[in-house]
């Protein structure tokens, strides 16, 4: 017999009565046969369910069961009682208002609702009499399970990982805005379907929950509802707060640099690039990999080795993971030597070597193809290039530089990436000019120069000559104001390129490298990368030259400040 009432009018007085004298909630967990598969019993004021799991994510199946409970002061159902509705997907929850007398008053009960415009995550509902409380139960329920699937189809939930992005505005509203678009970009390079993104307000931050454990229980409910299958946060956790919000969520969570790792991680080709990034990762997750049950296999763990019988999966999830991050290092120790010597080898070069640095995104590999006609990959994706690409470039005179394009740069790099690509970096060191490509098109970009040039501090690299190229001025508005210590470029465009390479070549060959051959710098565009702006029309798109004359060579120039 499908079940239509909520509860009968028989078991409603009896639990009612119970309570009353218990002075005690009491609950029970009803399935859709109307079998009790639990009876719980509370204190005055709330019940401690008993564990049945929590809900898979991206699920639109409820659970099968509902909890009918006392309340003893006829309070309406409470806030902890909505999510244990969500949390656990039970098919109902319901209060019965216990009388003085012990009889059922009132019965408020809730159900979730499917997704809709409003946002409202369940349905609340009261009846005056427990003799009243035949609502087409099976029939509510059923209905709501085939909108649930409907809308899950409707999301075209597919393999995707689904995230909602959520970031804190300590550092004020626009900052965090700013920063969570760059985590949209973060997440859409990584492949990630981005459902929502919220952005809190909180003067600090939660040491537990970071953003506080009521607001992440919403959220939790909120990506349910949103069959979301991540939360990604605007921010580097702590171990502990991603253990405590893993604890409290069944769904994936993943931080800042976790995510630019997950990136790095996709993206990585070379045998290199796949240990660094590897290394990265693991050291990354080490300290998260210290469960709660370590510390007590840490007490009984004293067998030979470590082998104790109290070994947690964790313990030895853990113990892998160090002695592979042992292994990953020596590898990358012997390929930086290995490296070293190679560099040795070619002792004094007789190429000198432009490398091209800069923000992720900012058109650094354009910049390599447009001046090599070469195709390494660009795109529109963050860190596109992760493995260093070397092209040789003729300059007038037959003089001839190596140009090396690199990984980009991003803010906050995390610190453990940074290390294990410092092989990779390290070849920067052989730079003796570095140009520092910049998106100029990006409203970010005076904080993306600061996030860019404190890596070069950390790796040491601020006393290599340096020259700034605003790059993708095709975006800007003519006569757009930058700052006047760099070269105005378009890669796209190829626009700018004379004055470009006039500047690099006056820093390498008059600053007093090796092979300098200081000559008067009369040049001609008559070479390779030349040859290709000459039919751009120069069109200045800022307040530089951008113009692709020759004549513009002897035009006045911006200072430069690394000519000093
Ligand atoms: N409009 C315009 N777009 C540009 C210009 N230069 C590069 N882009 C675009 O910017 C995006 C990123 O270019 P990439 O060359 O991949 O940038 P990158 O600096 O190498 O990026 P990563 O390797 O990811 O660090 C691509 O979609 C390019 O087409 C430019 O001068 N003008
Ligand atoms: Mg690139």
């Amino acid at each position: 017999m499908p079940q239509n009432e909520i509860i009968s009018p028989e078991l409603a007085r009896h639990l009612s009565e119970l309570a009353r004298e218990l002075n005690r909630q009491l609950g029970v967990l009803i399935n859709r046969k109307g079998e009790i598969e639990s009876l719980v019993v509370g204190d005055s004021s709330r019940l401690m369910l008993p564990d049945i799991g929590r809900a898979r994510a991206g699920q639109f199946r409820l659970r099968g069961l509902r909890l009918v409970h006392t309340h003893l002061k006829g309070e309406p159902l409470t806030h902890d009682d909505l999510t244990d509705l969500a949390l656990l997907r039970l098919d109902l929850i319901a209060a019965i208002a216990v009388r003085p007398d012990g009889l059922p008053g009132a019965i408020d009960y809730a159900h979730l609702l499917a997704e809709n415009p409003k946002g409202e995550l369940w349905k609340l509902d009261r009846l005056a009499h427990v003799n009243a409380a035949d609502i087409g139960l099976g029939q509510l329920i059923a209905g709501l399970e085939s909108e649930l699937s409907r809308s899950a189809k409707a999301q075209k939930i597919g393999d995707r990982e689904r995230a909602i992005l959520v970031g804190l505005s300590t550092r004020g509203r626009q900052a965090a805005e700013e920063s969570m678009a760059e985590l949209r970009e973060l997440a859409h390079s990584a492949g990630v379907e981005v459902l929502d993104c919220l952005i809190q307000a909180r003067r600090e931050v939660d040491q537990r929950y970071f953003i506080g454990r009521g607001k992440l229980q919403d959220l939790v409910l909120r990506s349910m509802q949103k069959m979301a299958t991540m939360i990604i946060f605007d921010a580097d956790l702590l171990p502990s707060q991603a253990r405590h919000i893993a604890d409290e969520t069944s769904l994936k969570i993943l931080d800042r640099t976790q995510l630019i790792l997950d990136i790095f991680a996709a993206r990585a080709t070379s045998a290199d690039g796949k240990l660094q990034v590897e290394l990265a990762q693991l050291k990354y997750l080490m300290p998260r990999l210290v469960g709660r049950d370590t510390s007590l296999s840490r007490l009984m763990g004293g067998g030979v080795g470590g082998r104790g019988p109290g070994e947690t999966k964790l313990e030895i999830d853990r113990r892998r993971a160090r002695e592979r991050i042992n292994a990953l290092e020596k590898k990358l120790r012997s390929i930086a030597d290995s490296r070293a010597i190679r560099r040795q080898k070619r002792g004094r070069r007789d190429l000198p070597v432009i490398s091209i640095v800069g923000y992720t995104n900012a058109g650094k590999s354009t910049l390599l193809n447009a001046l090599t006609h070469s195709d390494v990959l660009a795109e529109s994706k963050l860190f596109a290039t992760l493995d260093p690409v070397s092209r040789r470039l003729r300059f007038p005179r037959e003089r001839e530089v190596i140009i090396t394009d690199t990984v980009g740069f991003i803010r906050d790099l995390p610190a453990d990436l940074v290390n294990a690509f410092r092989a990779t970096l390290e070849e920067l060191q052989q730079a003796d000019l570095l140009l520092h490509v910049i998106d100029a098109s990006d409203p970010r970009f005076e904080e993306q120069c600061a996030a860019v040039e404190k890596i070069l501090g950390e790796l040491d690299l601020l006393s290599t000559p340096r020259l700034r190229v605003f790059n993708k001025c095709d975006l800007l508005p003519k006569g757009t104001a930058l700052p006047p210590d760099g070269v105005a470029i378009s890669a796209v465009e190829r626009s700018g390129f004379p004055t470009l390479l006039e500047r690099a070549e006056r820093i390498l060959w008059r600053e007093g490298h090796s092979d300098a051959l200081v000559t008067n710098a009369s040049l001609s565009t008559d070479d390779a990368p030349d040859d290709e702006t000459d039919s751009v029309p120069g069109d200045a798109t800022c307040d530089f030259d951008v113009s692709d004359t020759p004549d513009d060579l002897n035009a006045p120039r911006v200072p430069d400040a690394l000519d000093g």
